[in-house]
């Protein structure tokens, strides 16, 4: 029996390109005659457009053409999520109104790149200002400014009715705490901006190149803003440099440069700036959560109940939906007799909200896990201790919870136990008791969350579905074609490791492609963590099937049964039982004919990877400078395929969620000017301010496919922000700090302990 390559941590197979001669970007590629296009972005958050005056612009060197929404014949996008008013469509550039800053109001084309910034800046707007709406709390009061006449409030979706809500939820509990606490706003800030290059041909057929995370999504999303239909247009995806949710489907810039390629009869190209970026691309999170939590003061939770404002940004994209994967996963993964929550999304004027890791699931993670630690701090009681008590026991069979979701398997006092015990957690606790009593300037807080979390979600019928295409060549390679779209994850390793797996070829000699919708018309992308789970699968399955095939074909040429034939992985070849002589191998069977299958793999549903993170803190109490001293993390995905890779995910994942702890924040003065339009304003982590985090082990797997696999994409991103954001305010608990809205900058830390103790003072 040759030894499974998978469960092994074989070398990422992308990582000599990557580290040698490097990735081929959008903006990479050679697009001979094509012309650039530059956007004039609004320069207000909220105000009419007077007029535009592109004539001091026009007569810049090298400028072709420039274009506002009066020479558009584009239909306005409409809201990205069912049940939104279309009347809260946007148009590809501000028609009438400017509804944000970076909003597109023109597009200046050039010969040369650099001619088209100068040239954008004589691009005069005059604009009449209109009050600006900036908070999310105000647009949904019912007395700020309307961003949409039309629809008469700011309210984009709701979603469960907020007069259902019982009055007697809490009756009973001996202790109730409620408070709420906001979920801010956060920037993709993937390391490649936005990008696009189109040109089309003579027969009117289309093809973009997009940096996405599914060319098919994003053929679909592009048809319909540019009025085409699908088969006039081929996505290619070249290299991603990354996308964290914020590059699914296609943004108005995208269907942009395809028209002015069209417009112009000639290939046209753009890429953004950071700035534009910062702005332009869709940002994360921004919910304010009124988190209410009740039980007995022996740490029992018998209610719990989740009010969610979600900023939706300007225009309703994806954002406008997160409430739903926000309660879908309210309870986590307590036990909670009585749960409920309700959510209204508005818009504002603010750059639209949009996936970004986790998408509605860290937002419910942090409620809960909050509301935990406030009722554990009320009733004086060790958060670990509040968290074993009132954790789901574990279950092998699907087990539904008060809002629908259908945990698959799960087994979270396990992996409560393994974290705190890979802590350390009782020593911990000691080292901060010692500081606590010597009143240390520098005081220790551990954090802990435990999270259960949605990967693979999907409304598809018959199940969540992706397909492959595996095939073996003449010269013992094999290609496989890939329905999902890798930007940073690794799929041409695993899913090379899939195939080697059933058909005993090495890695090095598999192809693996995604990406270009000519040569692979269906697939559902690289989003919600399913990649493994459903893409994965259908590789496996595809070899599995591939194998079938071609021991037909090996029976027919050996003139034996196919009963009778054994396949030798090792030697990649059938043999006949009994008669190793008599053989023949995969390569030579497709020199005779094409050797291939396509196979679509269906899951039973999505899966629910979940585990507990333990964070460890210092924080200057003088200063109020946090440092992540430690992040120890079970994050349970089911059976690992790669457990570099996969540990390679919970790194990335934890730095990003710890930062949004701590660290990151998109912040708009009361006008609604971005604050952090650059790296030097916006603290995107980087390595320096993390530490090598304590990965432990633990895989319980699926029964939903046969990998037993579970997605891991999102899981690191889920679990630490609320494990840190408890860490920073247990350093303080003793202090009477109960509550630090995130990111605890070295400001607000301040601020909190100024607070208390002014509190403290006062009581005395
Ligand atoms: N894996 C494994 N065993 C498991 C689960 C996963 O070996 N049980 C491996 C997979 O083979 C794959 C990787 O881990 O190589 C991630 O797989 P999976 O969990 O299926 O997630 P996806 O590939 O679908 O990735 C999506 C997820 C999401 S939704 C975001 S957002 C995200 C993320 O992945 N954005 C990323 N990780 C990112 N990583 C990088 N570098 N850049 C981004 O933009």
């Amino acid at each position: 029996m040759p030894v499974s390559i998978l469960g092994t941590r074989v070398i990422r197979t992308e990582d000599p390109r990557f580290l040698t001669t490097g990735g081929i970007y959008t903006d990479d590629l050679r697009l001979p005659g094509a012309c650039h296009v530059q956007f004039v972005r609004s320069a207000v958050a909220h105000a009419r457009i007077v007029s535009i005056d592109v004539s001091a612009a026009l007569a810049e060197p090298g400028v072709i053409a420039a274009f506002t929404a009066a020479d558009l014949d584009l239909p306005v996008l409409p809201p990205a999520v069912p049940g939104v008013s279309s009347q809260m469509g946007q148009s590809p550039l501000a028609d009438g109104v400017v509804r944000f800053v970076g909003e597109p109001v023109a597009m200046v084309v050039t010969e040369g790149r650099y001619q088209g910034e100068d040239a954008a800046d004589l691009v005069d707007v005059d604009y009449d200002p209109l009050p600006a709406v900036v908070d999310m709390t105000d647009a949904a009061s019912g007395e700020s400014a309307v961003l949409f006449p039309a629809v008469g409030s700011n309210v984009a979706a709701t979603f469960g009715d907020p007069a259902a809500l019982k009055a007697d939820l809490f009756d009973g509990c001996e202790v109730v705490v409620s408070r709420t606490i906001v979920n801010q706003r956060v920037a993709p800030a993937p390391m490649e901006t936005r990008a696009a290059a189109a040109q089309w041909d003579g027969d009117g057929r289309l093809t973009a190149w997009i940096p996405n995370q599914g060319a098919q999504g994003t053929r679909s999303s592009l048809a319909a803003m540019l009025g085409i239909d699908q088969a006039a247009l081929r996505i290619i995806t070249p290299d991603v440099g990354g996308a964290f949710g914020a590059k699914f489907g296609a943004d108005p810039e995208h269907a942009l440069v395809c028209w002015a390629a069209r417009r112009l009869g000639r290939p046209a190209r753009w890429a953004e700036t950071r700035n534009e970026n910062l702005v332009g691309m869709t940002h994360g999170r921004a919910q304010r959560q009124t988190i209410t939590i009740g039980g007995s003061r022996d740490g029992t939770v018998q209610a719990y109940r989740l009010e969610i404002l979600q900023d939706a940004g300007a225009y309703p994209r994806f954002g406008a939906f997160l409430p739903a994967l926000t309660i879908l996963m309210a309870p986590g993964p307590y036990a909670i007799g009585r749960a409920e929550a309700v959510a209204k999304s508005v818009v504002t004027n603010t750059t639209p909200v949009g996936a970004y890791r986790g998408a509605g699931r860290p937002e419910a993670t942090a409620a809960v896990e909050r509301a935990i630690d406030l009722f554990a701090a009320e009733i004086g009681l060790d958060p670990a201790e509040v968290r074993a008590k009132n954790l789901l026991p574990p279950f092998t069979q699907p087990h539904t919870t008060a809002f629908g979701a259908v945990y698959d398997s799960g087994d979270y006092p396990a992996a409560l136990a393994k974290a705190l015990d890979a802590a350390g957690y009782g020593d911990l606790r000691a080292e901060q008791a010692k500081r606590r009593a010597s009143a240390d300037v520098t005081q220790l807080g551990i954090g802990l969350s435990c999270y259960v979390e949605i990967t693979g979600p999907g409304a598809e019928e018959g199940g969540p579905r992706e397909n492959a295409t595996v095939e073996v060549h003449p010269d013992g390679g094999a290609t496989i074609l890939t329905g999902t779209s890798p930007h940073g994850q690794g799929h041409e390793t695993v899913w090379a490791m899939l195939a080697s797996e059933e058909l005993g070829i090495p890695i090095d000699k598999i192809t693996v492609k995604w990406g270009d919708t000519d040569l692979i018309p269906e697939g559902g992308g690289t989003g919600g963590s399913r990649s493994l789970q459903q893409g994965g699968a259908a590789v496996q399955q595809a070899s599995r099937e591939l194998i079938d095939v071609a021991r037909q074909r090996a029976a027919d040429e050996l003139e034996a049964n196919p009963d009778d034939l054994v396949f030798d992985v090792a030697g990649s070849a059938f043999a006949v039982a009994g008669d190793p002589d008599a053989s023949v191998s995969l390569a030579h069977l497709a020199g005779q004919e094409r050797l291939f299958v396509r196979a679509v793999f269906r899951t039973t549903g999505p899966t629910f990877p979940f585990g507990t993170h333990v964070a460890v803190v210092e924080v200057d109490t003088e200063t109020g400078k946090v440092t992540l001293r430690r992040m120890v993390t079970v994050d349970d995905a089911g059976t690992v395929i790669n457990p570099l890779l996969a540990e390679g995910q919970r790194h990335g994942g934890i730095a990003q969620g710890a930062a949004q702890a701590f660290l990151e924040e998109v912040v708009y003065d009361a006008d609604g000017n971005p604050m952090t339009s650059s790296f030097a304003d916006y603290p995107m982590v980087s390595a320096t301010e993390v530490p090598s985090f304590e990965l432990a082990d633990m895989a319980t797997p699926t029964t939903y496919n046969p990998l037993g696999a579970k997605g891991i994409g999102e899981a690191g991103t889920i679990g630490s922000t609320p494990a840190v954001q408890n860490a920073i305010i247990d350093a303080l608990a003793h202090l009477g700090v109960r509550h630090i809205d995130m990111p605890a900058s070295p400001l607000r830390v301040w601020q909190a302990l100024r607070a208390a103790s002014a509190s403290s003072l006062a009581a005395r």
